[in-house]
């Protein structure tokens, strides 16, 4: 047995065994195996009358080695380790506590008996990778939970506390120890001397779903889970099987989960699960350790210094910040106690806590002072170089040597905003996504002269608020906001050539967006995209085409939802947003103006031309070393702009739609505007060589 991994021993006549693979105790092939063997020593065993199964580290066994998935299976698969498991003729009880994930579940519901640790997680989140569970969860959770928590738990994939999972039967006891070890050896005396023996939830008979209730259930995960094809395989395993004997459901689960591993969802969906953890190791910054950081400042209390607050706040930070006035301040103030209810409501913070954490790790000030002694500051005030240059000014002026200054811009010039201190070198972005104390995604702009300690700190700061930090070099919009203009563009081109802005979005809400671009854009404000756009009138190239259409909106003050107009009529007949009968006519007229010949175009050539500027854009982005990994690029899509995560991404999508045929793609297309589709060399090269982008990632680590 590969005792490193799985150790059997016995305290008097109980057997432990005990999994000690970090860091989540993944059931890799060497852990599948040695739970075999102990099995088998435990039978053998003469003085063993029962056994705890418990693991060493922070969790009980996260789930079935994910790295393990696409290649060919490794004997013994996990079913037969856990039949082997329920089998044993003298009790076997699971001692959990982390997060049981997973196979890790499916683990513990072949032993006879669970135990949880308080604050113990549940869940099997085999949708989210693409799968559904493919160790019995489908057969043994309805007979210990009842079908319909069963089916819920399972198509949504979520987690649940231990006090829930005792609610629910799936525990025998929510233990008071602190110890997983300790807490079986208790529960397993009392069972010994109850006399009790194995329980096995395979000889309990299948729940019967409720057709008209199942009918129900499915139409709500059709709607929740569009596009994605796990959920709803998931449920209609489920119930197909619950007419079958439990040896004849378990075949059926296998049949699908093998269905299911092979699709192209399972690959993208796995791809974004490594992509995330990926993005945090960089490198070059092994052994650089950063700079300890528990009390920051913000400068500005807007939504996003508030949200920002907010997250520092819950992540155990003590804030400072710093306002105008103290009105704005006291404002700043009220609207992060509002943030916060809502992490209450939303169970991510107790009332309690909140209140602690208002009246003790949160003030606000309208004097710079206040951030003297503060180990980071991250300055979020007005979007204009100007305004910020002269907040880091004062900062420079303010803060001790060696504050960190951070400055949340979402596109403007790292490098200039450096150069108005006379310490570049504690300068970095730090690019939040609103609402931030929402959004995971955090843009760690490194610019010309950040010292990796700096670096490092950001990166630190990220994983301490719970942020995924993905890391950027400095450009217009750095990886997640210019690759937003390019495929906006592409969007506007194809409203000048004839297709609607409903056409537009109806194509990319049907290729997995939640949203199109201008349901988005009315949601943002059409302002601001003017503005944009006036800012950059002045260098703009003349073959750069302009959005007329857009302009007109803003001009005319239909800025979206927040006045009721923008590319959709907003009011109580149509709160949603409804298509504005009247935009085919300003548009015709202006194609006219601009001696365009309209043509109408099929959702399949809107969703091209949309994926390939993105596409495009994404390997332009990797090609200047503005983003160090397609799979970062990935990430910023995924996690800041609602691309479908059972797409992998843009940069996972190219190589699976085939990079060569996406270049061929642009090539066409440059054939009528050679100045918009320019192929990215780097997306050529790959395509003629047949690579992926992985590789030129790879190539670019080694340089
Ligand atoms: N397999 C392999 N590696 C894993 C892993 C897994 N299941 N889970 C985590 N890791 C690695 C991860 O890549 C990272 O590595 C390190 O552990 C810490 O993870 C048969 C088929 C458990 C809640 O979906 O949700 O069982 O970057 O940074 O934030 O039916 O990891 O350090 O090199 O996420 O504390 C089902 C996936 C699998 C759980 C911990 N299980 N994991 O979160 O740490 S499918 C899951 C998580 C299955 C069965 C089916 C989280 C976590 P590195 P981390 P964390």
């Amino acid at each position: 047995m590969p005792e490193h991994l799985v150790a059997y021993h016995r305290e008097g006549e109980i057997a432990l065994i005990e999994i000690d693979n970090p860091p989540v105790n993944a059931l890799s092939a060497a852990v599948r195996q040695g739970l075999a063997e102990a099995m088998v020593r435990l039978a053998a065993d003469p003085e063993a009358r029962a056994a705890v199964l418990f693991c060493a580290g922070r969790t009980f066994v996260a789930g079935a080695d994910v790295s393990e998935f696409g290649k060919p299976p490794v004997a013994p698969i996990l079913p037969d380790v856990i039949t082997g498991i329920e089998a044993s003729l003298k009790p076997v009880i699971a001692a959990l506590h982390g997060t049981v994930l997973g196979g890790g579940l499916e683990v513990a519901l072949g032993a006879h008996y669970r135990v949880a640790l308080p604050g113990t997680r549940l869940g099997l989140p085999e949708v989210t990778l693409g799968l559904l569970p493919g160790a019995g969860g489908t057969q043994r959770l309805p007979r210990a939970i009842g079908f319909e928590a069963a089916a819920e738990l399972i198509t949504s994939g979520r987690q649940i506390d231990a006090e829930e999972a005792e609610r629910l039967g799936l525990i025998d006891v929510l233990a008071d120890e602190t110890d997983p070890r300790a807490a079986g050896l208790t529960f397993t005396r009392g069972l010994l001397a109850d006399g009790c023996g194995p329980h096995r939830l395979s000889e309990r008979a299948s729940p019967a779903p409720q057709p008209d209730r199942v009918a129900g259930f499915r139409a709500e995960v059709e709607r929740k889970t569009r596009g994605q094809v796990a959920p709803l395989r998931a449920l209609d395993t489920l119930v197909e099987s619950m007419g079958m004997s439990f040896a004849e459901g378990m075949a059926h689960e296998r049949r699908a989960f093998r269905d299911l591993m092979q699709t192209p969802q399972r690959a993208a969906l796995v791809h974004a699960f490594f992509a995330e953890r990926r993005a945090a190791r960089q490198e070059d910054l092994a052994g650089v350790s950063a700079c300890q950081v528990d009390r920051i400042g913000i400068v500005g209390g807007g939504t996003m210094g508030q949200g920002i607050a907010a997250a520092a706040l819950i992540a155990g930070l003590q804030v400072t910040l710093v306002e105008r006035d103290d009105a704005s301040a006291d404002r700043a103030m009220a609207g992060i106690g509002k943030m916060l209810d809502g992490a209450v409501k939303r169970g991510k913070l107790n009332a309690d806590t909140r209140l602690q954490l208002l009246a003790q790790r949160l003030q606000a000030a309208a004097d710079y002072d206040a951030l003297s002694n503060v180990d980071l500051v991250i300055e979020a005030a007005f979007e204009d170089l100007a305004v910020k240059q002269e907040v880091f000014r004062t900062l420079d002026r303010v803060c001790r040597p060696g504050t960190v200054l951070a400055t949340n811009t979402s596109y403007l010039d790292v490098n200039l905003i450096a150069d108005a201190t006379g310490r570049p070198q504690d300068v970095i972005g730090l690019h939040f996504f609103s609402p931030a104390n929402v959004m995971r995604l955090l843009e760690i702009i490194v610019a010309d002269r950040t010292p990796p300690e700096v670096t490092a700190t950001a990166f630190a700061l990220a994983k301490r608020m719970g942020k995924i930090g993905v890391r950027s070099g400095v450009c217009d919009g750095f990886i997640g906001n210019r690759m937003l203009s390019t495929y906006r563009a592409a969007a506007d081109h194809l409203v000048l050539d004839g297709a609607t802005p409903y056409q537009v979005d109806a194509a990319v809400r049907a290729f997995g967006f939640a949203m199109g671009p201008y349901q988005v854009g009315d949601l943002a404000g059409l302002d601001i995209g003017y503005a944009t756009r006036q800012r950059k009138a002045a260098t703009r190239d003349p073959r750069e085409r302009v959005p007329v259409f857009a302009d007109r909106l803003a001009e005319a003050g239909r800025l979206g939802r927040k006045t009721g107009r923008g590319y959709y009529i907003y009011d109580d007949a149509a709160p949603q947003g409804r298509p504005d009968p009247e935009m085919e006519a300003v548009l015709n007229g202006i194609r006219r103006d601009l001696g365009i010949t309209p043509r109408s175009f099929t959702e399949a050539e809107i969703q091209d031309r949309y994926m390939a500027a993105m596409v495009n854009e994404g390997a332009k982005i990797l090609d200047e070393g503005i983003a160090a990994r397609a799979s970062d690029i990935d990430v910023v899509l995924l996690h800041g702009y609602g691309f479908p995560r059972w797409k992998g991404g843009p940069m996972h999508w190219a190589e699976a739609e085939g990079l060569d045929r996406i270049a061929a793609r642009i090539q066409s297309l440059a054939e009528d505007d050679p100045y918009f589709w320019q192929l990215s060399p780097l997306l050529a090269r790959l395509a003629a060589e047949g690579d992926g982008f992985a590789d030129a990632s790879k190539q670019k680590e080694l340089t």
